[in-house]
Order: structure tokens, then sequence, then C-alpha cells
């Protein structure tokens, strides 16, 4: 582009200008606060600057940022727990409903760590979070559901040494028929619930079956960071960003059981920038697919357990952000997202009444189950297994309760 040199010139004044404001302006807004005749001086400089160049007087005159949107009311469960520890941050940095959604946290957990949840409140304050407007720790249902918009199961009994099956689903049966209770009593008839806790799938449903007065569409189990850890082996595997590989699929149950099914996916750009291709035939290496990634994605709990420790926190924090934020805010065009959700009984072969994963798109804050995929001789047969340990876990779960 051709500049003339009067052009030219005005973009040094500018420059000059800027320097001048950069340096000037809190003097500027002390003045104006102090006398009338050097505030209506002041006045005039602003304004003479400001109409030379605008950007950067603008900020003197701007209104702090006013919220449009209604506050959601979010309840936390576990609000003392490690997973807790990360998703709140989280929620509060605005990365599960944006930075424009005012939200009323409400933290719940146990008696016991009354104090515990008290430290996480006074951290979030520290944090001094714009879209938190409202922060309260509870160990009381009531407090806690109360016209709640979302809530984030997140507590829940750890399996103990030596503590059967049976018993871990009759502790968290107990728990979740409370809470599905409380749900129905207290929550919006709108409400989404999340599930995190384990056995996520089977929480979900006792939750569900205790609430007759909710939409049973309303009770969901989180399989996404199964689903976010299937596309990172992917990804590494072929040395692709993460967000190339689309629709890798999690069906059943959050458990060993689950299958990660990669016949329905592609990896976007790939070869080359223009294509996309069928995930089986980038990686073009069945004996991996059917092998090692599978069993990667269905034990990477325990691996992490083993190399850290400690469960999985801050992935299951993030995964359950992405859960959320795609079901109140819609999935991207296309793309599907694994989601524990009710079996109405005509959908890929799944008995009817129990939560299961499934591929679902979003929209206007409803889940859809994507229909129509053409399921192999194979892959039903993983479905089958995990459709299997669902039913057996319902059965137990019934019969503890
Ligand atoms: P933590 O043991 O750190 O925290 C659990 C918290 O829940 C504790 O503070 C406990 O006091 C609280 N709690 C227990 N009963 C409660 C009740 N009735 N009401 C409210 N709070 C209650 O566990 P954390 O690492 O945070 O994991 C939480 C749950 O997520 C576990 O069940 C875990 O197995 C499960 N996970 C599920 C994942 C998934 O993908 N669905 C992955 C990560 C994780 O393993």
């Amino acid at each position: 582009m051709v500049r003339s040199s009067s052009t030219l010139h005005s973009d040094r004044l500018a420059a000059h200008i800027d320097c001048i404001l950069y340096h000037t302006t809190p003097h500027i807004n002390l003045i104006m606060s102090s006398s009338s005749s050097a505030h209506r001086r002041a006045g005039q400089l602003v304004g003479h600057l400001a109409a030379q160049h605008q950007p950067l007087v603008a900020p003197l005159r701007a209104a702090p940022v006013a919220f449009t949107k209604k506050p959601l009311k979010l309840c936390v469960t576990g609000a003392a727990g490690n997973i807790a520890y990360a998703i709140l941050f989280m929620i509060g940095q605005g990365k599960m409903l944006g930075n424009d959604q005012p939200i009323e946290l409400r933290l719940l957990d146990i008696p016991a760590m009354a104090n515990a949840i008290n430290g996480v409140l006074m951290e979030l304050n520290d944090c001094a979070y714009p879209v938190l407007t409202k922060i309260i720790g509870t160990t009381d249902y009531k407090t806690a559901f109360e016209d709640v918009d979302i809530a984030l199961l997140i507590g829940a009994k750890p399996r103990g040494p030596g503590m059967q099956r049976k018993d871990l689903l009759a502790a968290n049966g107990a728990i979740f028929a409370g809470q599905g209770k409380a749900l129905n009593q207290w929550a919006k008839r709108t409400v989404k619930v999340c599930v995190v806790g384990n056995p996520a799938n089977t929480n979900a449903l006792i939750a569900m079956q205790n609430a007759p007065d909710l939409p049973k569409t309303a009770f969901t189990a989180m399989t996404r960071l199964d689903q976010n850890r299937a596309m990172s082996q992917l990804a590494t595997r072929l040395n692709v960003p993460v967000d190339n590989v689309k629709n890798t699929i999690i069906w059943g149950n959050h458990s060993k059981t689950q299958y990660p099914d990669v016949n329905h996916g592609v990896i976007e750009s790939y070869p080359f920038p223009s294509l996309s291709s069928p995930i089986r035939a980038a990686v073009n290496d069945d004996a991996w697919l059917d092998g090692s990634f599978l069993t990667t994605v269905q034990d990477r709990g325990a691996a992490i357990i083993k190399e850290r420790g400690k469960s999985s926190a801050a992935s299951a924090a993030s995964a359950c952000v992405d859960h959320v934020r795609d079901w109140v805010l819609g999935t991207q065009k296309g793309q599907w997202a694994s989601m524990g959700v009710y079996s109405d009984g005509k959908t890929y072969g799944v008995p009817e009444g129990l939560i299961f994963s499934f591929p679902c798109q979003c929209y206007n804050g409803q889940w859809h189950v994507v229909k129509g995929l053409k399921i192999d001789e194979r892959s039903q047969k993983l479905l089958d297994a995990t459709t299997k340990e669902l039913l057996e876990e319902k059965r137990d779960a019934s019969a503890a309760l």
C-alpha cells in the first residue's frame, strides 16, 4: 500500500498522543475529581485528544462490564475432594459456561468436611472471579439443590480395602438415591445433572429413579474423560493436533468394559490439509486399534493411579467442563460428544432403562443420540459385553437398596 506523507505524519502525531495519554491519563483522572476549572480543562484536553485518536481514550469512558444473562445456580458435590479442587477454579475462569455467564455456586460435601469446604470457598473468593457472583458452602441438601440449574454429582464413596463391588454399589446407591430425592424436591424442573462419582452410570440411574418428577433426560453420566483419552491416544499416534480427531465414541459403561470405537471417526486435514481420512485408514494398523489402543483407554484410570499415586482429578474436571459446556451451549456442527444417557430401548439394541454412553449431539440445551451408525459384528460383541455389565450393576444396586 502506498501511503502519503501526510498519513505518515498523522501516524507519528498519533503515536505522540498515545505516549502523552499513557503518561498523563492517571493524572487527568486525579485532576478531574479535584477542581471544576481543572476538570473543564482536562475534559477539553481529553475530548481534543479523543477526537484525534480514539482507542486509548475510550477506556477512560468505558462503563464496568455488566452481565446481561441471569445467574445460573450450579451445585458441585464432593466439593472438598480432588476433582472439585480442579473444576471449581475452571468454572470460576468461565471455562464451562463462558465468561459472560454469572454463576451462583453451591459447594456440598459431608459434615466431616465442613472446614475443608470453607477453605475451598475462601480460596475461590480470593480468586475474585467475576463470574462467581455468589458462593455458598453447605452440608445440607436443601441449601445445595434448591432451584439449582446444574448439578455436578462428583462426591462418592471410594472403594475401600477389601470392599466387594456390591458393597460399593450399596454405599453409593444410598448416596445417589438421597441426592436424586433431593433434586426431585428442590431442583429446577429444567435441571441438568452430570454424575461423575463412580460407578457413574449406575449412580446416575439410581438418582434418576429417585427423581420421578424430573425428566429422565435430566440425568447423565460422564464418559467424556474416556473420549478425551481416546482422542489423545490417536493424536499422539498420528502426530496430529488433538482437535483434528473427530467423532471417536465411547459406548456403554464408564468402566473397563467401555468400548472406545473409532469406526465412525475421522482425522481432519490428514494426510493433507485439504483431506479428511477415516481413523482406521489413517492409522492403518487394526491390530493396534483393536488391541493396545483399546486397553490403554480402558485402563487409563488405573495407569494414572499407578504413576501418580492418586486418581485422575484435573483431567476428570476438564472432561466434566467439556460435558456440561457441550450440553448447555451445544456441540459443534457435525461433532459428537459421548455421554452416558438414558436408553429408550429403541437405540442400537440397548435395553431400556440403563444409563448408557452413546454418541450425542447437543442443541437447544438437549442431548440427542446420533442414530443410524452401522455396527459391525465385532463392535456388537463389545456393546453386548458392556450392556451385560450395566444390567448386572443395575440388578446388584437394586438388590442392595
Ligand atoms: P475424593 O475422594 O478426593 O473426593 C470425594 C469427595 O466426595 C470427598 O470430599 C467426600 O467427602 C465427598 N462425599 C462423599 N460422600 C458425599 C455425599 N454424600 N455428598 C457430598 N459429598 C460427598 O474423590 P475425587 O478424586 O474427587 O473423585 C470423585 C469421584 O469421581 C470418585 O467416585 C471417582 O471414582 C470418580 N471419578 C470418575 C471419573 C469419570 O470419568 N466418571 C473419572 C475420575 C474419577 O475416578
